[in-house]
């Protein structure tokens, strides 16, 4: 049996409709109730609404199912009080379990979750122009790097950087107009879709401070008393937990990150050894490392995977970074797509009811008609789809070829 194809809607404001998905061929939604503030409590009734609203089609009489399934939420972040470790952060945690057990009563089987601090996902150029016209995004470590000095001009930032890359940010940033610059700011700490929150560089700053003493064992034991907390819930509930990985898998503005190697995920696996401790395997994060091999990574820590994020990255020599084609780049997507293929067998052999894996096409180019949309970066209709119909080919292809029943 195939994966599970979904596809990511930022809900009913999304330039890309329910119907516009379902003719991309995916059968799960991916989606989040993004109006709900951080840390509030979702009900059962407001998920119950988005629920009809995405699986039953009431324009017409009588109405009729869309043939989509709200699959996985993505996300139900995490408020900073508990990562931080606060003592209001018991408060918070009862209302993260109380939206669990909401998302169980409505049967969404799968929540994803991230564990950076203050940012969510990074880029520092949202329009990156390749050879073949497309655009795609992009995490420059000279600009970023030119960001945190020149205009955070965060203190003790530059013992973090080496000559070179401080050099080459300080020719970067002359270079730079206002305009840019003030772009770049944005790009960089305004919020991407679906991301934490966005502030300005006042407010920014102030949330740096919070992790003055911080570090990473201090953030990792936060993390373990969430989880300690939150587990048996997600149990009780049916609700399968998939911690998503730091992107990118590095340290930003000096902040802890605990999500971005092997051993930081079989940490968290190892804190609760269950289906619903689980993870999201996003290639195109972890994939930014090169020691970070994710064909291994999936065949040993598969049986933990509950949603996967398909795409590939390009890097360069000074941890810069684009958004490659799925197919292209470094991420080496057939024997990904071997080890999820594998993993599914054997979760057929033990007769596991999640045999099949939600997977979403993530991050697409810029192509086509949409250069001349309004889109949400990353998430422009015609270049998921380009995405989501390369994997399921090679997913097809693998599958037809017996390779993964000949081991
Ligand atoms: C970006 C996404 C992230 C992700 C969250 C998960 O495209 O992968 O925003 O949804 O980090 O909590």
């Amino acid at each position: 049996m195939g994966m599970e194809q979904t596809w990511r809607w930022y809900g009913p404001s999304d330039p890309v409709t329910l119907a516009d998905i379902r003719q991309a061929g995916a059968t799960g939604i991916v989606t989040a109730l993004h109006d709900v503030p951080i840390g509030e409590v979702w009900t059962e009734k407001a998920l119950t609404d988005r629920k009809r609203h995405i699986e039953w089609d009431d324009s017409t009489k009588p109405g009729k199912p869309r043939g989509l399934t709200w699959s996985v939420i993505e996300s139900i972040p995490v408020h900073e009080d508990i990562k931080q470790g606060k003592p209001t952060r018991d408060e918070w945690i009862e209302k993260y379990k109380e939206s669990i057990r909401n998302v169980g009563k409505v049967g969404i089987p799968v929540v994803t979750y991230n564990w950076m601090p203050v940012v969510d996902w990074t880029r520092t150029n949202l329009q990156m122009e390749l050879e073949d016209g497309a655009r795609a995004l992009s995490f420059n470590f000279p600009e970023f790097v030119a960001f945190d000095l020149f205009m955070l001009e965060r203190e003790g930032a530059e013992k973090e950087y080496s000559d070179e890359l401080v050099q080459a940010a300080k020719i970067r940033f002359e270079s730079m107009s206002s305009e840019e610059r003030y772009v770049l700011q944005k790009n960089i700490i305004a919020g991407l879709p679906g991301g934490q929150e966005g502030y300005d560089i006042d407010e920014f700053r102030k949330r740096l401070a919070d992790y003055k003493h911080i570090d990473s064992n201090k953030y990792r034991v936060n993390l373990k008393y969430f989880l300690e907390a939150i587990v048996p819930v997600a149990i009780e509930s049916g609700v399968r937990l998939a911690i998503h990985p730091d992107d990118p898998p590095i340290s930003l503005f000096g902040l802890p990150r605990v999500v971005s190697t092997e051993k930081d995920l079989q940490y968290i696996v190892n804190l609760h050894d269950s289906i619903y401790n689980g993870l999201c395997i996003c290639t195109g994060s972890l994939g930014v490392r090169p020691d970070n091999d994710l064909p291994g990574i999936i065949e040993r820590l598969g049986d933990k995977v509950n949603f996967l994020h398909l795409r590939s990255t390009q890097r360069d020599p000074f941890g810069s970074f684009h958004e490659a084609s799925h197919l292209r780049g470094d991420v080496d997507m057939y024997n990904v797509m071997v080890s999820v293929l594998k993993e599914q067998k054997r979760r057929h052999a033990a007769n596991r009811q999640d045999e099949q894996i939600p997977m979403r096409a993530d991050h697409g180019h810029t192509i086509l008609d949409d250069l001349k949309k309004k889109t949400n970066p990353g998430y422009s209709a015609i270049g998921l789809l380009r995405g989501m119909a390369e994997l399921r080919g090679l997913e097809l292809g693998i599958e037809k070829s017996g390779v993964i029943y000949r081991t």
